[in-house]
């Protein structure tokens, strides 16, 4: 973790420090007050005040104090849920807070500064791969296709170096080939699953029969891939596990209503390579959502004006947020309360004080299989761009963020020039080797923010956020020479190449989905009547 971060959270850890003295006088000020004259809504609120001593306490170090507030929230909890309290139970509750006022005092000259920085620091994407493989033009194939995605991988062929490198350095994945699988190799990946290091191991094999395929599972391989398969889908399903430069980085949206820890936990998904944006008022929630399109949701769930469970039921009703991966994050410990929590679409449940590093694996684990289930729904089978419903409901969400921050957009159609000429000549599987490389090349040519789908057969799609129309035309002029530049090879090793056409259709020239992509497929059709290979705008 940078000095930076490190700076801003031991500032946080200050911060709360020198407030808690305060706020535990304001605590016993408020019970006085509620012992003498006692209302539910009073009790509500001081129940949530020592609710969020609770969690808090705990994240920044002070135990014994968060172990103590746990006991008398629960305590708390029951009055509330009552609606009436005891004179007893008004003792009861002083005798609580007293004993919660010493603690505090006793333990905070012993309080523990977490160590942060070293925990996380392990928790960035590993780039890294090692493929354990003989067959040199295989794996230097797979390595020049890797090493294209961002991707450094070593080839051992040796078990001795290879044992050496796990020793040194721990890659994100490991590739081996199922002949490996009878020998010591195979110990040294069965004791890495064992220390519970976090390798993701990939088996690769010429053989697709049971038993290659069980030895595989046994050795604790997550995916298998047959080497006579296209590497695409190898080197795809690697991408899924290590998220690549092209994917973007993870984006969390964090509701909590206390600040302090809100700007704890972004500050250690931050540091661990994610995304973060958080929001202390839950009712912002839609707007936050809709402007930073997180890829997951961290709820917290007592929160004052509407709970973060009523929140979670509110967004599963809502189709374009129902994918969403939540995790709850709250000092309830109470099962049924976290059986109801997942039962009303959250994920997962985290129990403050949460580990740093407890949060990014739950966070990141979450995530990414929330990714790949959406990935099948919603992505595009041959070339793994959005389908095109997905291209539409984009376009829309887009459209309105741009008029909202009063942007500008662009919408690009695309479409192969002579495609039915393509497969007639070469075959339809050569032609499916076309589409997926102008998948490849919009890819890299874009933009995090820009979003690519397949919008048709051999039409494609593309929005550019924030884009002028000529800053549009010339990136489409950009990518169209790239890709009439790529040279295919048929069966039979002939040499050929095909090039594309597109329209360009700009808002806020055209103000709405429907005319900003009728006039961009109008452009398309004058670039097709012109003599193809070029890109025209329609300007109205
Ligand atoms: P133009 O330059 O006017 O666009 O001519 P074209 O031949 O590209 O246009 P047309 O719309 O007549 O033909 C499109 C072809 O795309 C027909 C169809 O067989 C092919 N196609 C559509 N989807 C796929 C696919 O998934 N794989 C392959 N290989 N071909 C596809
Ligand atoms: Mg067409
Ligand atoms: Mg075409």
């Amino acid at each position: 973790m940078d000095t930076k971060t490190q700076g801003k959270l031991d500032a946080l850890y200050v911060e709360y420090a020198r407030k808690l003295p305060d706020r535990i006088k304001q605590l016993n000020e408020q019970w006085c007050h509620i012992a003498g004259q006692w209302t539910q809504e009073a009790m509500q609120d001081f129940h949530r005040a020592i609710h969020g001593l609770c969690g808090s306490s705990g994240t920044y170090g002070y135990h014994e104090l968060s172990v103590s507030a746990r006991v008398l929230e629960v305590y708390l909890k029951k009055i509330v849920e009552d609606k009436k309290i005891t004179d007893e139970e008004i003792l009861k509750i002083t005798e609580l807070m007293d004993e919660m006022t010493k603690i505090f005092f006793i333990s905070s000259q012993s309080r523990s500064h977490p160590v942060v920085a070293n925990q996380i620091k392990s928790m960035k994407q590993n780039k890294l791969i090692y493929i354990f493989q003989k067959d040199k033009k295989y794996s230097s194939e797979l390595k020049k296709n890797l090493g294209s995605m961002g991707y450094d991988s070593i080839v051992f062929e040796d078990v001795l170096f290879f044992s050496e490198a796990i020793k040194k350095t721990l890659p994100g994945l490991i590739i081996v080939d199922s002949d490996y699988l009878d020998k010591n190799e195979m110990t040294i990946l069965q004791q890495l699953h064992q220390q519970d290091i976090p390798v993701t191991l990939f088996c690769i094999s010429s053989h697709g029969d049971l038993q290659t395929r069980l030895k595989a599972i046994r050795a604790g391989s997550a995916a298998f891939f047959l080497k006579s398969n296209e590497l695409y889908y190898l080197t795809k399903a690697v991408d899924q596990v290590c998220a690549s430069s092209v994917s973007e980085a993870l984006r969390v949206l964090i509701v909590d209503d206390s600040h302090s820890l809100a700007e704890y936990y972004s500050l250690i998904l931050q540091a661990a390579g994610m995304e973060v944006c958080y929001i202390t008022n839950p009712l912002d929630v839609l707007e936050a959502l809709n402007d930073f399109r997180p890829g997951l949701l961290l709820l917290d769930i007592y929160m004052p004006d509407c709970s973060g469970l009523e929140l979670a039921a509110v967004l599963r009703q809502e189709s374009s947020y129902a994918g969403i991966p939540i995790v709850f994050l709250s000092t309830e410990d109470d099962r049924f309360k976290q059986l109801a929590a997942l039962n009303l679409g959250g994920d997962d449940f985290l129990t403050k004080p949460v580990l740093p590093q407890h949060l990014v694996a739950a966070v990141r684990s979450r995530a990414k299989r929330a990714s790949v289930l959406s990935s099948y729904m919603t992505k595009d089978s041959l070339t793994g761009l959005l389908n095109h419903t997905n291209v539409l409901q984009h376009l829309e969400i887009e459209l309105s963020r741009a008029s909202r921050f009063d942007s500008t957009l662009c919408f690009m159609m695309i479409d192969i020039d002579h495609f039915k000429l393509v497969n007639d000549t070469y075959g339809h599987v050569t032609g499916d080797h076309v589409l997926r490389k102008l998948s490849e090349v919009l890819l890299t040519s874009l933009r995090k923010t820009d979003l690519a789908g397949r919008y048709g057969g051999e039409e494609f799609a593309v929005i550019l956020p924030n884009t002028t129309a000529e800053a549009a035309v010339e990136l489409c002029a950009r990518i169209r020479v790239q890709f009439s530049q790529c040279v295919f090879k048929t069966e039979d090793g002939q040499d050929f190449s095909v090039s594309f056409s597109a329209g360009i259709a700009a808002y806020p020239d055209f103000s709405d989905t429907k005319n900003l992509i009728k006039s961009a497929d109008r452009a398309l059709y004058q670039a097709k009547h012109e003599g193809r290979n070029r890109e025209k705008i329609f300007r109205g």
